[in-house]
């Protein structure tokens, strides 16, 4: 194989964003100083994505354009592979087909609502076969209990309130895919996140009926998966501090958004623990065990769902000694419409945007939006959470001052006054708490 391949400007961008960069803004001629985008670089790159870039001027050197990076080049070289499965939408994009990991693309979040079939979905080993008794499903609660509970979820139906509230479930490797040097695990872009009504029963009264022992420290969810590569283990075990646990709006979940919980979302019952990473929300729940010690069960310890607590060398060795567990989820806004690459007829002067925020533990305080590669930022109208663990959604009226290609960037802030990067930081082996601002790009004319 001698043949020459002239690789076109976003070929390399996917494949070697360093050199693209040096091709489209030239060499950095003195430390902390670039070339111009200018000249044949400029033509090259507004060849790229398909129009001039009025903004050109204010374009960071070694910025993948949006129009350029959308998917995750390394896991996905075809392109994106969409998800086939009952009753989910044919444009969720699969991740991984053992387990069965899909994710919702950006603009399939527009809803104020997530739609079941747009809801993402993450297996950690094999789907258990649907139930068919529901309510005939048993749960057991023990440990450091005064009583030890074991009740179906008839009884628990008939036992105690229920309640629906809107609450965001996130997988904590969302946003992983923005990470250099690639880190190990599905790669996410921002749709491991969707908002659902979740109808249950406070885990916190289950317990309180169940009398915590003083002794108690921490959970150990379990659900009846079974893990791929051993079928008399866990698929996933994770748990919570027992504050985090008794907090009132953790439910034992059996209905998303008005239906009977699916077997794919973990039906008939699972857990939603909200604002902290997805795995502790333990899908076809059937055990809780709380436990005098941090709990040991496949999902916890070493550097999974763990964040280094020193910054460490990107793609080093990591020392499980820096590590914590990821709890609360950072700050983070999506832009659903209108969606990456979106063409906007000639002279189109104003855009409408709509998205979403939420952040973990925390509200959102701001989302602010930007058209010229951040150089100004308009702040958006954020609406106030149903109640919460809801997401917040946002509007904001962008004008663009010509035809042309432009990004639209957004960044959240939460009510720590915490705001997204511009970049993923804090690099750890699996990708956790990457949130850098979301962009799309657009072209007018
Ligand atoms: N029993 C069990 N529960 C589980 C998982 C799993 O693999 N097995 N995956 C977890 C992870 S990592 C996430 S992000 C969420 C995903 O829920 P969903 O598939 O309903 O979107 O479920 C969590 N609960
Ligand atoms: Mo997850």
């Amino acid at each position: 194989m001698s043949e020459k391949i002239e690789r076109s400007i976003d070929e390399l961008y996917a494949q070697d964003a360093e050199r693209a960069d040096a091709t489209v803004f030239g060499r950095k001629t003195e430390v902390g100083r670039r070339g111009f985008l200018g000249g044949a670089g400029l033509a090259a790159m507004g060849a790229a994505v398909g129009g001039a870039i009025p903004f050109a001027s204010n374009m960071p050197g070694g910025l993948i354009p949006a129009a350029m990076a959308q998917g995750a080049p390394a896991a996905a070289p075809k392109g994106p592979q969409y998800l086939k499965f009952p009753g989910k939408d044919e444009k969720l994009v699969v991740l991984g087909e053992r387990p069965l990991v899909a994710e919702t693309p950006e603009h399939l979040l527009d809803d104020d609502t997530t739609p079941t079939p747009k809801f993402f979905v993450r297996n950690n080993g094999l789907l258990p076969e649907e139930n068919k008794e529901p309510d005939k499903w048993k749960m057991t609660i023990d440990g450091e209990v005064n009583t030890k509970l074991e009740l179906t979820v008839g009884e628990m139906k008939a036992k105690f309130k229920p309640v629906t509230q809107r609450m965001v479930l996130e997988c904590g490797g969302n946003g992983r895919s923005f990470f250099t040097p690639t880190a190990r695990g599905n790669q996410w872009t921002n749709g491991g996140a969707g908002c659902a009504e979740w109808t249950g029963v406070r885990l916190s009264d289950v317990l309180k009926a169940a009398g915590v022992k003083s002794s108690a420290v921490f959970t150990g969810h379990y659900g009846s998966d079974r893990s791929l590569a051993d079928a008399s283990k866990d698929a996933l075990s994770r748990g919570v501090p027992i504050k985090k646990a008794m907090d009132g709006s953790n439910l034992i979940v059996f209905a998303m958004n008005g239906q009977p919980l699916s077997n794919i979302h973990g039906g008939p019952v699972r857990l939603i623990i909200p604002g902290w990473p997805g795995s502790v929300s333990a899908k076809w729940f059937n055990r809780l065990w709380v436990r005098d010690k941090y709990h040991d069960g496949p999902g916890m310890g070493a550097t999974s769902y763990r964040v280094a607590i020193k910054p460490m060398v990107p793609g080093g060795r990591a020392d499980n000694a820096n590590f914590r567990d990821l709890e609360s989820m950072p700050v983070r806004s999506i832009i659903t419409s209108p969606a990456n690459g979106t063409k906007l007829a000639a002279g189109t002067k104003e855009v409408k945007l709509r998205g979403a925020a939420w952040a973990g533990d925390n509200t959102v305080r701001q989302v602010d939006v930007s058209t010229d590669f951040g150089a100004t930022w308009t702040r958006a109208k954020v609406d106030k959470p149903k109640n919460k663990y809801d997401w917040q959604r946002w509007t904001a009226s962008v004008k663009l001052p010509s035809d042309g290609y432009f990004e639209i960037w957004t960044r959240g802030t939460n009510s720590k006054g915490e705001m997204q990067p511009h970049i993923a930081g804090n690099w750890n082996p699996q990708g956790y708490g990457g949130n850098p601002m979301h962009r799309v790009a657009v072209l007018v004319g």
